[in-house]
């Protein structure tokens, strides 16, 4: 796909204002990332797509349970040189797509990778699905199956799926259900993710406020400090003014007398 799309704004399904969700695609170089967003956003399949530099942006908005929900997408580069970007853009994510190649087992590996990643550094609320991708070379070249697939997913409380970006199977339904899960979470009470986002948001404020008392004690020391120094260059003055009167009440009286 081509590096660096520009976002497509597609219009906003359903009349009521879109809950926007940032979903990021991870998994390893070449397993189909570019060429599923593609597929969702734009119903395109390129044969011989580019490798991703650094990371492409697409959005999409569908309409699930009556709730308009904007996908912000972004599909992360796979190439092992890009790993230390992927944090940027799956912190404060709420849905991640962990994408391997039913024909690749290293892909699987590494799939599982980022999901030990995700599940330790990402938002706890992050709703993740495994696919498995290119299913359509499933009955010639398949080298990891479903039930390994489904059995990982299972044993982390992810969704699965398998796809094909090149026939479009099960790529819509996969972002569909993930929207659905997340609008299901949002509006059940007690496990709110924008109360979570909130929460986060305050626990950030807390830390903050922590750092400007810092900063505030820092600034109290610091006058004091000011003073301390002012007494002292005030005290040393004071000395050397006396130093300069007893020279000259020597220098005086040795006048006078003569
Ligand atoms: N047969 C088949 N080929 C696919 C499928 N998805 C992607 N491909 C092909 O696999 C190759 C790699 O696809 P990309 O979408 O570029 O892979 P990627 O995960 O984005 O790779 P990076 O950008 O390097 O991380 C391309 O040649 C695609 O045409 C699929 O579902 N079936
Ligand atoms: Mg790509």
């Amino acid at each position: 796909m081509t590096q660096r799309s520009q976002p497509k704004q597609p219009s906003a399904a359903g009349g009521s204002k879109s809950k926007q969700i940032k979903l990021v695609l991870l998994g390893e170089s070449g397993v189909g990332k570019s060429s599923i967003a593609l597929r969702y956003v734009r119903g395109e399949f390129n044969e011989n797509g580019e490798a991703t530099i650094g990371a492409a942006f697409l959005t999409k908005t569908v309409n699930v349970r009556g709730q308009s929900v904007k996908f912000d997408i972004w599909d992360t580069a796979g190439q092992e040189r890009y790993h230390s970007l992927a944090p940027m853009y799956y912190r404060g994510a709420p849905a991640a797509i962990i994408v391997y190649d039913v024909t690749s087992t290293s892909s699987f590996t590494r799939a599982q990778a980022w999901i030990k990643e995700l599940l330790q550094q990402a938002n706890s609320q992050m709703v993740i699905c495994l696919a498995g991708n290119k299913a359509d070379m499933a009955s010639e070249k398949r080298a990891v199956s479903r039930e390994e697939g489904k059995d990982h997913a299972d044993e982390h409380g992810l969704l699965f799926t398998e796809t094909s970006a090149k026939t479009g199977l099960n790529v819509e339904d996969m972002f569909i259900n993930l929207a659905a899960k997340i609008v299901a979470t949002t509006m059940s009470p007690g496990n709110d993710i924008e109360e979570n986002v909130r929460l986060e948001e305050s626990g950030r404020k807390k830390k903050m406020d922590v750092v400007s008392t810092v900063k505030h004690s820092y600034c109290d020391i610091n006058i004091v400090l000011k003073i301390l120094i002012l007494a002292l260059m005030f005290i040393t003055l004071i000395i050397h003014f006396w130093k300069v009167i007893s020279d000259l009440a020597l220098f005086f009286p040795k006048t006078n007398a003569e």
